[in-house]
């Protein structure tokens, strides 16, 4: 399938699964760790600066954000997890919001998840990788900020990941400020 991800459009915001957009596309989901870079991903992969809201504190995306990518597929951002201030407890917003997700989003094809890659991956990450798996939904491993590495820590974490036992074609590494990294993403989704 050819994917224009230039046309793209902001679809709805749905607080539960309840009111999201009524299913006519397949669906790509973004998880990941509060302020890894999911809204940017959305805008870089959609070559637009501010179609999700992005935002240097993090716990900033509370709802399930829908994009419409070319009348083709939606990208759903989801809200981050591992961030908790002033009572707002953000993995207890996580944990419902996605399970009923995973239970009822019967058009999920595809989940991105998003990790940072300059950090280890935390126990949250690793839980919803396994979930993943288990549950045999396609996905890839998108590390975000490759900016922020140099070479010699890329081929720390890559050696990391292989002892865990994540496959060399589960990863893509992805970078705001290099725009081609962005190719191999939209070649994966295109394939769902
Ligand atoms: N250097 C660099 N910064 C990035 C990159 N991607 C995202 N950022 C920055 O990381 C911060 C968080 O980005 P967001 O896209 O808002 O993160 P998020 O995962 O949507 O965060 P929440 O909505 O809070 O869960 C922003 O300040 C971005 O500019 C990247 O590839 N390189
Ligand atoms: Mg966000």
């Amino acid at each position: 399938m050819t994917i224009n991800f230039l046309n793209a459009t902001f679809a709805k915001s749905a607080p539960s699964l309840k009111e999201a957009p009524q299913g006519q596309f397949p669906e790509v989901l973004l998880v990941g760790k509060s302020n890894v870079g999911k809204s940017s991903l959305i805008n870089a992969l959609c070559n637009k600066k501010a179609l999700a809201f992005t935002s240097s504190k993090p716990g900033h995306t509370r709802l399930l954000n829908y994009y419409n990518i070319d009348n083709k597929i939606y990208l759903v951002d989801a809200p981050g997890y591992g961030y908790a201030k002033g009572g707002f407890d953000l993995d207890k917003l996580f944990g419902e919001m996605m399970d009923d997700y995973f239970t009822n989003a019967s058009r999920l094809k595809l989940v991105l998840v998003l990790l940072d890659s300059r950090r280890e991956l935390s126990e949250n990450d690793v839980d919803i990788i396994n979930f993943i798996r288990e549950k045999d939904i396609d996905h890839c491993l998108v590390f975000t900020k490759s900016d922020k590495i140099n070479q010699s820590e890329k081929a720390h974490l890559l050696k990391h990941l292989s002892e865990i036992g994540v496959e060399k074609d589960e990863i893509i590494f992805t970078s705001t400020l290099k725009t081609r990294t962005f190719d191999s993403l939209r070649n994966k989704i295109s394939s769902i």
